[in-house]
């Protein structure tokens, strides 16, 4: 009660922090594990290999294991957006401006399924859907059905 009315100028600058630090526009860097197997025993997966992530948000591709690396596929890439290409065992951070489906792969565990799918914004289109090698076509159409595209 002390308080209430006696610093009213102080209420009023706790209260102008409160509003500035509850603004949600820090962009977040969200964690893809690279694995030979997950915890379902999954073998050569990304971990998440489904991600929504929002405009601006980076992504970072963790060779938790090795022999992996992550790169995107050239035919699922939103217009105008820029691809990637990591290194085998190379921890590659990647930043995703414009919205859109990105479809991307491990190159040597491709036809494993080893594929990965990230849909930043609310795109207004579907995505390009590209061509994999064996089980990774399979895994892509499982990972865009989650996507709802
Ligand atoms: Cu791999």
């Amino acid at each position: 009660m002390r308080h209430s009315m006696r610093h009213p100028k102080r209420l009023a600058t706790a209260l102008a922090l409160a509003t500035l630090t509850a603004t949600p526009a820090l962009a977040e860097t969200h964690l893809v594990q690279m694995l030979n197997r997950d915890a379902a025993g999954n073998m050569m997966v990304f971990e998440p290999a489904y991600l929504e992530i929002a405009p601006g948000d980076s992504v970072t591709f963790v060779p938790t294991e090795r022999s992996h690396n992550a790169e995107s596929m050239d035919d699922m890439l939103p217009q105008g957006a820029k691809g990637w290409t990591g290194k085998r065992d190379e921890e590659i951070t990647v930043s995703f401006d414009v919205p859109g489906y990105y479809g991307y792969k491990c190159k040597p565990h491709e036809a494993m399924g080893m594929v990965g799918l990230i849909r930043v914004g609310d795109p207004e289109t579907l995505p390009e859907v590209g061509k994999l090698r064996g089980k990774g076509d399979d895994r892509m159409q499982e990972l865009l059905a989650q996507a709802g595209a």
